[in-house]
């Protein structure tokens, strides 16, 4: 038995598959396509009720659903693989904070940005997404500052928590702002992409 990978091309399922890459542990994808709203239909959503991807089938038979919920629980599988720094260590709880913070108050406006009439009832749909969007540049400025590392976020090195950063800083159509207002969050991308044991994955997402 293998990972299975429930996923779509640039969608979170990016984070996990590039959390196997680095680990160099192998998978199997299945594609969800998000744009045949495949993660709506019932036979999906016995996997994971939510209808949202990725969802992750371990080689145990046990099912996994949540970005960071996998990416922590990969961690805490494969520890030989250094995707976070040791328990116990400073440098981890720092990643635990900044992995929240990426996973609760950016991850979500991607949603609200992507579908904004489930968010408005009644309301301006358009005026949703911007807020979305202000936000999004508020909350992604709080975390660039937080880079203390060359390219990395933890001062310590590379970790998941670039992974998560990378990925979840490409969802935006404000690529302008983004390369003006974070060029750490930016260079983490960068580094990501050239990275030996994650190139090919980004590629596949984002090339
Ligand atoms: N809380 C979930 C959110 C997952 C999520 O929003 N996935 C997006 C793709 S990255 C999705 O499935 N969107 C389709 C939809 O909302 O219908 C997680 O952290 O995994």
């Amino acid at each position: 038995m293998t990972y299975i990978v429930y996923g779509n091309r640039r969608s979170g399922s990016c984070i996990v598959e590039l959390a196997l890459a680095e680990a160099g542990i192998p998978f199997e994808l299945r594609d969800v396509s998000l744009e045949h709203d495949a993660q709506r239909d019932d036979e999906y959503a016995a996997i994971n009720p939510a209808r949202k991807v990725p969802a992750v089938l371990t080689p145990a038979g046990e099912t996994l659903t949540e970005t960071l919920a996998i990416a922590l629980t990969l961690d805490e599988r494969h520890p030989q693989a250094g995707l976070l720094p040791p328990h116990g260590s400073p440098e981890r709880v720092r990643a635990l904070r900044w992995l929240c913070f990426i996973g609760t108050e950016l991850y979500p406006l991607v949603e609200i940005s992507d579908y904004p009439e489930r968010f408005a009832g009644e309301g301006d749909a358009a005026a949703v997404r911007d807020q979305a969007r202000a936000h999004w540049r508020r909350r992604w400025s709080v975390v660039e500052a937080q880079v203390a590392g060359d390219p990395w976020l933890l001062a310590s090195g590379f970790s998941l928590l670039d992974l998560y950063a990378a990925v979840v800083s490409r969802w935006t159509r404000q690529t302008a702002w983004r390369a003006r207002g974070l060029p750490r969050i930016e260079a983490i991308a960068r580094g990501v992409a050239t990275r030996a044991a994650t190139a090919d994955t980004w590629q596949r997402h984002f090339g």
